[in-house]
């Protein structure tokens, strides 16, 4: 039967781009699968980003995360949902990983370019980072990953982890596929520098318990199409990151008037926000209320991490145990 696997790292406040790419999914798949879909706070992978890593701070990230996942949806009676340090067996699988990982395939991940180009000194667990990420979802046997764009590369050496796998170890671990969110495939930064992303800081991301006129403050001088200098010229809304957002939070027919409105001038690009700001505040009110109250009550998340722990381990320890044998390893 199908598995779903997905982690989320709690390197910050989630945004838009994690709701829409990922969480949204996890709950949809989560209601399809039920205990089938595995959902984890990757807290291992977390100080591999020196730049977002704080150990003062991972603990409360790492709660506020599942408190996240919670708030839009994720109902961890139905599915299983826990913090990824909490399995050992991860980072078992992981290091059995790295022996047949080429260092060569791990040095042409985009990710792993990106960060470890801002970087003077590069961790070596930036470069291990896809080889833990395969262990997190093969040691679940997962077929499916729920993912942004951004990851599709990462779980490819997944797929090929598993081949190299069971090619030199009999037939272990399934080839999983990647699943994407059509309209939600790599959501830009409102900065409009990129894909959104917490770790290009404040300025870059809409954050799903952002305060409203903190979101307006970033969303009225967001940039749009360059075409629209003065009222009166008609744009592209396919080109501006707020025409990108209206998918995300706009009914079907206040799209059709701010897109028409966009390409007939017959719309301001000011009241153009003021729309999106409408759909903005209708989605994530009800998000930041629940997770408010969820916030109220840490130990209650606490426990709900915990059971999820044990539901996680039940499964990753026979396969672990499985995996021992067919390595060869010493059984006492
Ligand atoms: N901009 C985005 N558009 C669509 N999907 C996105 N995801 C992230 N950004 C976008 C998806 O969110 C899931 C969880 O992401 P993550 O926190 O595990 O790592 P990430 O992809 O590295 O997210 P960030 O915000 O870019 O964090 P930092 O800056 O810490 O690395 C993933 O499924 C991802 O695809």
């Amino acid at each position: 039967k199908s598995r779903v696997f997905s982690g989320i790292q709690p390197t910050g406040e989630p945004h838009i781009g994690n709701y829409f790419g990922a969480m949204q999914n996890y709950v949809k798949l989560g209601e399809q699968y039920g205990k089938n879909s595995i959902y984890c706070v990757v807290d291992l992978h977390a100080p591999t980003n020196p730049g977002a890593y704080d150990p003062a701070l991972l603990a409360q990230r790492t709660l506020d995360m599942a408190v996240a996942n919670m708030a839009v949806g994720l109902d961890p009676e139905k599915v299983i949902f826990f913090v990824q340090s909490q399995v050992p067996e991860h980072t078992q699988l992981g290091w059995l990983f790295t022996v047949i990982t080429p260092v060569g395939e791990l040095e042409r991940m985009t990710q792993y370019k990106d960060k470890a180009g801002a970087l003077e000194s590069v961790p070596a667990g930036l470069l291990m980072y896809p080889v833990l990420q395969a262990a997190d979802i093969l040691l679940y046997k997962a077929d499916t990953v729920p993912v942004g764009e951004d990851q599709v590369q990462h779980i490819e050496l997944t797929r090929e982890i598993a081949r190299k796998f069971n090619q030199a170890f009999g037939e272990t671990f399934p080839e999983p596929k990647a699943v994407l969110e059509k309209n939600a495939l790599r959501i830009p930064g409102v900065d409009g520098q990129g894909k959104m992303s917490k770790s290009k800081g404040e300025s870059s991301v809409l954050g799903l318990f952002e305060a409203m006129d903190s979101i307006w403050a970033k969303l009225r001088p967001a940039p749009t199409d360059p075409a629209r200098v003065r009222r009166t010229d008609p744009g592209d809304p396919e080109k501006c990151l707020i025409g990108d957002y209206h998918k995300l939070f706009s009914d079907d027919q206040t799209l059709q008037v701010v897109y028409d409105g966009c390409r007939t001038a017959g719309i301001g690009c000011v009241d153009c926000k003021k729309m999106l700001m409408e759909g903005v505040r209708r989605e994530l009110t009800p998000i930041q209320e629940r997770g408010e109250r969820l916030r109220a009550d840490p130990d209650l998340i606490r426990d709900v991490l915990a059971q999820g722990a044990r539901e996680a381990q039940a499964i990753a320890a026979p396969v672990m145990e499985e995996v021992r044998q067919k390595v060869g390893f010493l059984k006492v």
